[in-house]
């Protein structure tokens, strides 16, 4: 696999990243890692191959624009028996990864029902390319609202391509494609026979500090000692940005790839919240089993950072904060740690597909400042990794990266109109589960209360993102393995039902 280089300075080694399941941090402009487009499918493991629906349409809410463009999709057809279900996977902000064609709960799932399995890839993701570049008038097409009526067009044309004109079908998403499946219910109820909206975040929210509240809770899991530690070391790195000397330690500890200018309040921003983002991408997946993927770095827990947090051999918390950075630095292969915010920009306004932002970033970001908001903002006045990246770092991004017009009352706004569209916390849905995790940040977005006997919401003590779609492992807590149980029982009553 190629390794790009993204921005001057960073360079990725052979990692990867998940499809599903995984919302980025643009803290700074790119998830941690950054952005490899192939997916890595562990040698040896045999998936199915790409195939296209070559005539999806491009603006699906304009009669007068005829335009259409090649989506990507995987089938696996191995467990169907005729008469059989249609499981629909649902494709995110990345590209589709063809690992889960053959792993993953919904394939137990597909064996014990007889279902053809079929994954489509998100328009503007992967290689499903809508538009010749990502600039920003390109960028219109993007939208969850697109995206759904495309799996509404691909569905019809499955049907008739596989001869399944009235088998049921149920959907399945974790996280963005998790609020999609649930909003394809909602919005297509006549497409869509059952949905399982995993970690769906389907409250859409400017300002998003209930993450690192979240956050905070689960340091609080370890004990009192490390989330105290974390506000000694970031109150040190704020005090220390005040003179030249101090300024040149913190350089050299956190191996910044930029000298520090302390009057650059967007690159302290980028500073604080990058070094935050150490503890939030390990608690986001603490313990799950994402390993199959091929994620790195998934052996790193939250013990092992408040492990190295509450270590004293190891000097100052100042001193364990800087050894936590390296240790992530190290697993994911950075040389130095980019923060400034002239170059993130600049990254994040390239317009290539090929670009290091290209590989889903660019996407990723304009969705959030035309649709989701959601932005991880130091807001939270209990959390320990200082307040130095408030709500408006996110907010500017928007119109230094898209366009000056993209302010932040137009955010506001689009956000309103998305909770307007969807229904919020309020949405009309049926046959519907939400399984959530009690240390998933994202819960604090989604579903955790029954709305109604036919939409309930599955608690899973202990775990974090998405964990009940990955595949099962014999040190799954129980609560894991019931709502597993629980989803396949939902999932045979959903398919009972006469339509
Ligand atoms: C479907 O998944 C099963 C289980 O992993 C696998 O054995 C089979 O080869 C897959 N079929 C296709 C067509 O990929
Ligand atoms: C920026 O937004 C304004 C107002 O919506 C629009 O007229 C203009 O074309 C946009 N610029 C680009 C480059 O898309
Ligand atoms: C941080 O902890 C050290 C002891 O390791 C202490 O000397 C120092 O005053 C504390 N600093 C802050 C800002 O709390
Ligand atoms: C963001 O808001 C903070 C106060 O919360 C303020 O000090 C800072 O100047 C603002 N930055 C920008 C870029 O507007
Ligand atoms: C939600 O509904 C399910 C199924 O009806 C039920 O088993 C569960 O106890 C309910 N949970 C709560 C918190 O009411
Ligand atoms: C952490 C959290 O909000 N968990 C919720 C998940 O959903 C159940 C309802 O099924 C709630 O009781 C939990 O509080």
């Amino acid at each position: 696999m190629a390794a790009p280089m993204v921005g001057r300075v960073l360079v990725f080694l052979v990692l990867v990243f998940q499809v599903y399941c995984w919302i980025p941090r643009f803290i700074n402009g790119r998830p941690r890692g950054g952005m490899l487009g192939a997916p890595n499918v562990p040698k040896g493991t045999p998936t199915p191959p790409p195939q296209w629906f070559e005539m999806q349409r491009l603006d699906h809410f304009d009669g007068t624009n005829n335009k259409h463009w090649r989506q990507r999709y995987f089938v696996n057809d191995t467990f169907y028996q005729p008469g059989g279900p249609i499981f629909l996977m649902i494709g995110g902000e990345g590209p589709a990864n063809p690992i889960w064609m053959v792993e993953g709960a919904w394939i137990v799932y597909a064996k014990q029902f007889g279902a053809i399995a079929v994954m489509l890839e998100h328009r503007y993701y992967g290689e499903s390319h809508p538009v010749p570049d990502l600039s920003v008038e390109n960028l219109r097409f993007l939208s969850s609202r697109q995206a759904l009526a495309d799996l509404a067009e691909f569905i019809d044309y499955f049907r008739v391509k596989r001869k399944l004109p009235t088998n049921k079908l149920i959907s399945f998403g974790g996280s963005y494609p998790g609020s999609l499946s649930a909003w394809f219910r909602s919005k297509y109820p006549q497409y869509v026979d059952g949905a399982i909206a995993t970690s769906a975040p389907i409250y859409a929210q400017v300002d998003f500090p209930e993450y690192l509240e979240v956050v905070t809770d689960a340091l609080r899991t370890t004990g009192t000692q490390c989330g105290d530690a974390i506000r000694n070391a970031t109150d040190t790195m704020a005090s220390w940005l005040g003179s030249a000397d101090t300024r040149a330690t913190l350089e050299q500890k956190f191996q910044l790839c930029d000298k520090i200018d302390p009057t650059n309040t967007l690159d302290i921003a980028g500073l604080f919240g990058n070094t935050a983002g150490n503890f939030e991408d390990v608690i986001q997946y603490n313990k799950d089993n994402r390993a199959f993927e091929g994620a790195i770095g998934t052996d790193i827990t939250l013990d092992t950072l408040c492990g190295i947090m509450n270590d004293f051999t190891r000097g100052t918390p100042l001193q364990r904060y800087a050894d936590v950075n390296t240790l992530i630095m190290k697993t994911y292969g950075q040389k130095c740690l980019d923060y400034t915010y002239t170059k993130m920009i600049s990254d994040m306004r390239q317009t290539d597909w090929k670009s290091g932002a290209g590989e889903g970033g660019r996407q990723w970001m304009y969705q959030t400042c035309a649709e989701f908001g959601w932005y991880q903002s130091s807001d939270f006045s209990k959390q320990p990794f200082s307040f130095l990246f408030p709500l408006n770092y996110s907010l500017v991004q928007c119109q230094d990266i898209y366009n000056k017009s993209l302010d932040a009352s137009t955010v506001y706004e689009n956000v309103r109109d998305t909770n307007r569209y969807y229904g919020g916390r309020g949405i009309a849905i049926t046959k519907v589960v939400f399984p959530n995790g009690s240390i998933d940040p994202w819960h604090a977005m989604g579903v955790t209360q029954n709305i109604s006997s036919e939409a309930t919401a599955i608690y899973i003590e202990g775990t974090a993102h998405c964990a009940n779609m990955y595949p099962a492992r014999d040190q799954d807590p129980q609560q894991l393995t019931d709502a597993r149980t629980k989803i396949s029982s939902l999932i045979g009553s959903w398919l009972q039902t006469k339509s």
